[in-house]
């Protein structure tokens, strides 16, 4: 199927915080119960639709065991968007956070949009992570917010979802160079939106 964008997103933080199932529940709209350890890295992919474009998103999922940590940086690099993603039920996966923030400012593109993500918001009888201090937590460091369930599904198609309309709105903007996959964009030949040249009135 022909898409006007491709977008590479990657999917980061501690292990057993539920990326592996946020990426099954929004391509396979299912949820996996037993903790399946990624080695290194895994793929998934989804058409979605952002103001009538088809856009592709091509999702790696890494793993969030440290010793992995290496392989997880080589991707790093070419992602468009990024969730990064905590169990509002464990706090320290929320305190490591200002490192997964830091090994992606490291090495990423500094456009990079990165959601973070509260997930297990089903769990919230266990709950150790505040709403109000995953907000305050993205706001100091410039990051989009939600909350999710890959159980329920709760926010699972919005977060995904909303990191390609930031993306797209940048595009829009003329914040990147489209032409340039380092980036993690990808336009197909003759599909894609350009942005406006200056227009000069004539009288
Ligand atoms: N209740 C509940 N459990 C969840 C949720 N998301 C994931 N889990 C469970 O948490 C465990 C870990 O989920 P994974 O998705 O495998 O974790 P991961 O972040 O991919 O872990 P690594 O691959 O080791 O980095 C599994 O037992 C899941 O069933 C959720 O939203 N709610
Ligand atoms: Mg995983």
């Amino acid at each position: 199927m022909s898409y006007a964008y491709l977008f590479k997103y990657i999917i980061i933080g501690d292990t057993g915080v539920g990326k592996s199932c946020l990426l099954l529940q929004f391509t396979d709209k299912r949820f996996q119960p037993v903790h399946d350890l990624t080695i290194g890295v895994e793929f998934g992919a989804r058409m979605i639709s952002i103001d009538g474009k088809q856009i592709k998103l091509q999702i790696w999922d890494t793993a969030g065991q440290e010793s992995f940590r290496s392989i997880t940086r080589s991707y790093y690099r070419g992602a468009a968007g990024a969730l990064l993603v905590y169990d509002i039920t464990r706090r320290e996966t929320f305190e490591h956070l200002a490192s997964w923030l830091e090994d992606a400012r490291q090495h990423a593109n500094p456009n990079m949009t990165i959601m973070l993500i509260g997930n297990k918001a089903d769990l919230s009888h266990r709950r150790a992570v505040t709403t109000e201090e995953g907000e305050q937590f993205a706001k100091e460091h410039g990051l989009v917010f939600l909350e999710t369930s890959a159980k329920t599904a709760l926010n699972v198609e919005e977060a995904f979802i909303n990191t390609a309309r930031a993306i797209h709105a940048k595009i829009a903007s003329g914040a990147f160079d489209v032409s340039n996959e380092s980036y993690g964009i990808k336009a197909s030949a003759g599909q894609a939106w350009q942005p406006p040249q200056r227009v000069v009135a004539y009288r």
